[in-house]
């Protein structure tokens, strides 16, 4: 669903051709129905919003659909629809005089949800999930989670590649950045302000920079010779238009192909990568965002080298909210996926992330149980796994690129994730993958938290790069 379909109050502002005297819906559930314009003025007064707030305070919309909206509600109606339609600008408004979590804050969420034509089922089951999320990491004060919140309500109301989140995004790259930036965007400041040709001692230091910051040498080579084609096709030497190629270039390295997404549910992914890189917390990030999005999602626990990773995998799983599949330590990863898709079939989940060790004894045997893993799961259900996602580590710099190779040519790669690109000067490594491996990055890992897990965008990667 796009942005302005969600704009119900704004929507209502603007369509000057709405009757005057139309009625608002008798029941939220009409409420979503498409075309129906919501006088938002005279939305009905929440019904509980959590089990722990009784209804009985509140008139239920089938009573009073149209007229009795209290006074907070027609302010913050006006507020909204005065307000630029941005989530962010939303979220400020509904969290207005609000300092702590609380049936105030539900009631307040809850509009927001059907001021924007969410069915109410769809609200309820936000709020209950946040309040128990919230619960469980012991956190009240509205400062302390209006982040979490608004990654949430992106994910749940499908605004998350609006311009609102987007910014959001290409901010937390850019913190993320900071330390590659220093590597390479102020690096090649420099070199800019040093040079005002591109000459070949120019061409020379661009490359010393690209290897220092752990583009790899391939990767650099080509990436330098491209610029130098670029520059002579354009008939420039002049250092002003190096950005504007380095741009180009960047976004032709990150553009990525559109693949077919439907699957027969569930959906199967294969998260494999070696040990430490972020497989599981990568899942558990994976998970929550699916979660969010409304699909019943499965873990299964095929790291069966460490009970200990079975643990957290199952923990990461609760406070997602995810069903959990697993089986002792030492038992047979390929068994405990072949289960896991099976009862994933019979219990009717939609997406099920299978998670697996990156350490046995040898390397050899890891990737020959891949293997095994791979062809039980495509033998339990037709195209599984769908997915191959490959978890690097961008502070390994130069070891994701053999890491890279090793899965590709042992089992297949279709994704790959990279993690802790917050807190690296190797973030470079992003631009030695995409050249030399052609698969595509969709996620970077930009921290700890769960709504760190971001979607990746080769233009905006390339925007916190060079600073312009
Ligand atoms: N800073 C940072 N740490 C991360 C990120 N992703 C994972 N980690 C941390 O990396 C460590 C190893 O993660 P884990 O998921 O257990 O790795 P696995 O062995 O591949 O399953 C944990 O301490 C995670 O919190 C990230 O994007 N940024
Ligand atoms: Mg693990």
């Amino acid at each position: 669903m796009g942005f302005f379909s969600k704009l119900k109050f704004w929507q209502s502002k603007h369509d000057s051709e709405a009757p005057e005297g139309a009625s608002a819906p008798a029941s939220p559930k009409e409420a979503t129905q498409p075309g129906s314009s919501i006088q938002s003025d005279t939305i009905a007064p929440s019904t509980a919003a959590v089990e722990a707030q009784p209804a009985a305070a509140q008139p239920t919309p089938d009573e009073q659909p149209t007229m009795a909206a209290e006074p907070w509600q027609t302010e913050l109606t006006l507020a909204l629809r005065e307000a630029e339609p941005r989530l962010s600008q939303w979220l400020a408004l509904v969290l207005q005089g609000m300092e702590a979590k609380g049936p105030e804050l539900w009631q307040r969420l809850d509009f927001l949800f059907r001021a924007l034509g969410a069915p109410e089922v769809e609200a309820l089951d936000f709020i209950k999930r946040f309040d128990a999320w919230l619960t469980m990491m012991d956190y009240e004060r509205v400062e302390d989670f209006r982040s979490e919140l608004q990654y949430r309500l992106a994910l749940a109301l499908d605004l998350e590649d609006e311009e609102d989140e987007r910014s959001r995004l290409l901010l937390k790259l850019s913190e993320g950045l900071e330390k590659t930036k220093d590597k390479i965007t102020r690096r090649i400041d420099g070199l800019l302000s040093a040079h005002n040709e591109m000459d070949e001692e120019f061409w020379e230091e661009l490359e010393e920079i690209l290897l220092m910051a752990d583009v790899g040498f391939d990767a650099t080579h080509l990436l330098v010779e491209n610029l130098r084609e670029r520059a002579r096709k354009a008939e420039t030497k002049d250092t002003a238009d190096f950005k504007g190629f380095m741009a180009e270039e960047l976004a032709e390295v990150f553009k990525g192909e559109r693949r077919i997404s439907a699957v027969n549910p569930p959906e199967v992914v294969m998260v494999i990568g070696v040990n430490g890189v972020g497989k599981t917390t990568t899942i558990a990030k994976l998970a929550h965002r699916a979660q969010m999005q409304g699909k019943k999602v499965l873990v299964a626990a095929g790291d069966t080298f460490r009970a200990a990773a079975m643990e957290q995998l199952q923990v990461w799983a609760e406070r997602a909210g995810a069903g959990f599949y697993g089986k002792g330590e030492g038992a047979d990863p390929a068994a405990v996926a072949f289960e896991a898709v099976d009862y994933a079939l019979k219990e009717h989940y939609d997406i099920i992330f299978v998670d697996t060790a990156g350490r046995l004894h040898t390397k050899v045997n890891l990737m020959e149980e891949l293997k095994k893993i791979k062809s039980v799961l495509g033998k339990k259900h037709p195209g599984a796994p769908h997915r191959s996602i490959l978890v690097v580590d961008a502070t390994t710099g130069q070891n994701a690129l053999s890491q890279t190779d090793l899965f590709s040519k042992a089992v297949g790669v279709d994704e790959i994730v990279l993690t802790k690109l917050d807190g690296t000067a190797k973030g470079g490594v992003v631009v030695a993958i995409a050249l030399q491996f052609g698969v595509p990055i969709t996620f970077v890992g930009l921290g700890e938290r769960m709504e760190d897990l971001r979607p990746f965008n080769g233009q905006d990667f390339a925007t916190a790069l060079l600073g312009s």
